[in-house]
């Protein structure tokens, strides 16, 4: 029998297998990350374990797909549910004046601290807004709508598997490996060829619309490693001859404690691809639409941690305007310095970042402090950061932009179409996670039991 967490594990190796064989500079990607690891964990073992042990680390990816429909947004969740993995977060990429990005995305993952050290394989997946006037007319929206609705991406076999995969927990071995096979092959680049004329029209106005709602089937885009110094493996990577995007997005390198996500990639590459030309001929040429994409993971931010954020990267986007990437790495540094605690314990106090809590019995006192940071500080709790599960809107529209040929064209005086949270679970029939909610929880559960433990209340200002 595979159990979820089996399944889940299962399909990130998969996949990561079949990809491999598609993008061979994912293979590198992917054994230069494992030696930056190595070595981060032979110079500094605590540092390297501080955000997850070493084992979920190496095996940790995330993917990114895209598909065209609620339908298909509904279809591709039953298959992830199989996997343990539900709908978290809502990012709409719509709004950023510099790019052309017609979608809304979520996140499919694990939501439990158990099944994250498991595997905690994790999708950003996006769903083209067809109805948006600010890039579709009425007239090529009827056309796009209908060319996604003659599409099968997910046969009734894979999602048949995948029902009773969510019902039963799991699957039996044989049955296991078939899920594993059908599902995998939903996400490889197929051989079916392009209407050439087609993807065209869709790439003037979005090179993501035409990614998606230019060819018959879907892919995956890129499948991402986690990488302990995103600093060490870009220089490795520019050594190696790979042309990476000019600039490591999210926060800076600094001396103080990572958050959220710092994210990096390599260029997209011209593929083989084949194309129906007008005359119903066919012909040989290529796409740049899949990259390869590696992260450094840091600590999740309570609300006030992400405003602080927030603030402190539209400080850095006025001082840096206009310089380039090198010029801004020095801003984002000075800006961080001068803002963000310079250890863990701040971030804690200051009520910014998500931590978990075991008992300790280093107390140095009988009389428990009233506040969480204290009953740190005087060796009552062990705080361990919570490690950020999810993606930044920001860094995503980046990337996406920095491996697109052409901006796009939308007509920015029209009203966009509503999308929100909402949407997404309507689409999907499933609850979609606040993610906040689920760190405020782990954080807030593992407080309980330790304060319990240690047979004190817990204070009142947990945050
Ligand atoms: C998704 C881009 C966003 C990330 O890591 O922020 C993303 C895509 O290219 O489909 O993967
Ligand atoms: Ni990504």
């Amino acid at each position: 029998m595979f159990s979820t967490h089996d399944l889940r594990a299962g399909f990130a190796r998969s996949l990561s297998a079949m990809y491999g064989t598609e993008v061979p500079a994912y293979n590198t990607l992917v054994d230069v990350s494992t030696a930056v690891n190595a070595d981060v964990l032979a110079a500094d073992p605590v540092r390297a374990e501080r955000l997850g042990r070493i084992d979920r680390v190496t095996a940790e990816r995330h993917g990114a797909i895209r598909v065209g429909t609620a339908s298909e947004l509904r279809q591709v969740a039953q298959i992830f549910a199989a996997l343990g993995m539900e709908p978290v977060g809502f990012y709409d990429l719509r709004g950023t004046e510099a790019t052309s990005l017609p979608i809304v995305s979520t996140a499919f993952r694990p939501t439990t601290a158990e099944a994250l050290a498991i595997n905690p394989f994790r999708v950003f997946t996006s769903v083209l807004v067809t109805d948006d006037r600010r890039y579709f007319d009425a007239d090529l929206q009827g056309e796009l709508d209908a060319f996604l609705a003659r599409r099968v991406l997910f046969g009734p076999e894979v999602l048949a598997l995948a029902e009773r995969a969510e019902a039963d927990g799991g699957l039996p071995d044989a049955d296991a490996a078939e899920f594993l096979r059908l599902a995998t092959a939903c996400f490889e680049l197929s051989p079916e060829p392009v209407d050439r004329a087609w993807y065209a029209r869709l790439s003037a106005i979005s090179g993501v619309a035409a990614d998606i709602g230019g060819v018959p089937t879907t892919h995956i885009n890129h499948l991402t490693p986690r990488v302990l110094d995103i600093d060490d493996l870009y220089r490795r990577m520019t050594d190696l001859g790979i042309t990476m995007i000019d600039e490591i997005q999210g926060p800076p390198k600094w001396d103080g404690p990572d958050v959220l996500l710092r994210q990096t990639s390599f260029k997209a590459l011209a593929e083989p691809r084949r194309f129906t030309e007008a005359d119903g001929s066919i012909s040989e040429g290529a796409l740049s639409v899949r990259f390869g994409e590696v992260e450094q993971r840091g600590i999740a931010l309570t609300t006030p941690g992400r405003d602080r954020y927030d603030r402190l990267v539209s400080e850095i986007d006025q001082r840096s305007a206009g310089l380039d990437a090198a010029q801004r790495d020095g801003i984002k540094v000075e800006v961080w310095q001068a803002n963000w605690p310079t250890e863990e314990l701040g971030l804690l106090a200051n009520g910014e970042g998500f931590f978990e809590f075991t008992a300790s019995a280093r107390r140095i006192d009988d009389e428990p402090p009233r506040t969480v940071a204290g009953l740190v500080e005087a060796g009552w709790l062990e705080a361990t950061p919570i490690v950020y599960e999810d993606f930044l809107p920001r860094s995503a529209a980046g990337i996406f932009a920095s491996n697109l040929d052409s901006s796009g064209s939308r007509d920015a005086t029209l009203e966009g179409s509503p999308r929100d949270l909402d949407w997404i679970a309507e689409a999907v029939g499933r609850t979609v996670h606040d993610p906040m909610h689920l760190y405020a929880e782990q954080s807030r559960a593992a407080l309980v039991t330790a304060c319990a433990e240690l047979r004190i209340p817990t204070p009142e200002e947990t945050r």
